[in-house]
């Protein structure tokens, strides 16, 4: 869902649901094209003290589960990464940490995502893992392709 406001601010909601009981609602706001973006919201029914891997997929299609969201949204064919590293895919978020009773309340500011242009996420499915993101240092087959998150616990489109 895509909220334009004002010319110039934008934000888009994402409401995340899987298989299991694990849900949230995700916001993102951008005052204009360049600007870093914001990202706020809570998600709940994680596991308690955990970090879960964060990311934008590439496709905005959840019709066989969040699976049907495909890889991360990576317009510029890097490796897999932290959120600070200068190589990352643009979808990579990183991990939203949860508290004793398994919420997470995301607050990220990021300046790779967009919600203008022709890179943007508007469309894409966000998706919260069930295990965290080793950010490309895990050693694991996986780990530059998708930090090695596990599976995915619930997605939404924005
Ligand atoms: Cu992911």
């Amino acid at each position: 869902m895509t909220v334009p406001r004002d010319g110039t601010l934008l934000g888009a909601i994402a409401v995340l649901k899987g298989d299991s009981s694990v849900s949230g609602v995700i916001t993102f706001t951008q005052e204009k094209d360049g600007a870093p973006v914001t990202v706020s919201g809570d998600i709940k029914n994680l596991s308690p003290n955990a970090e879960r891997g964060f990311h934008v997929h590439e496709f905005g299609d959840n019709s066989n589960g969040c699976t049907s969201a495909g890889p991360h949204f990576n317009p510029h064919g890097k490796n897999h990464g932290g959120p600070d590293a200068s190589e990352r895919h643009v979808g990579d978020l990183g991990n939203v940490k949860t508290d004793g009773s398994g919420t997470a309340a995301v607050g990220i500011t990021d300046k790779s995502i967009s919600l203008f242009g022709p890179y943007s996420i508007i469309g894409r499915t966000v998706v919260v893992h069930e295990g965290t993101d080793d950010f490309g240092k895990g050693g694991h087959a996986d780990s530059l392709k998708t930090g090695n998150a596990g599976g995915r616990a619930a997605c939404g489109v924005m």
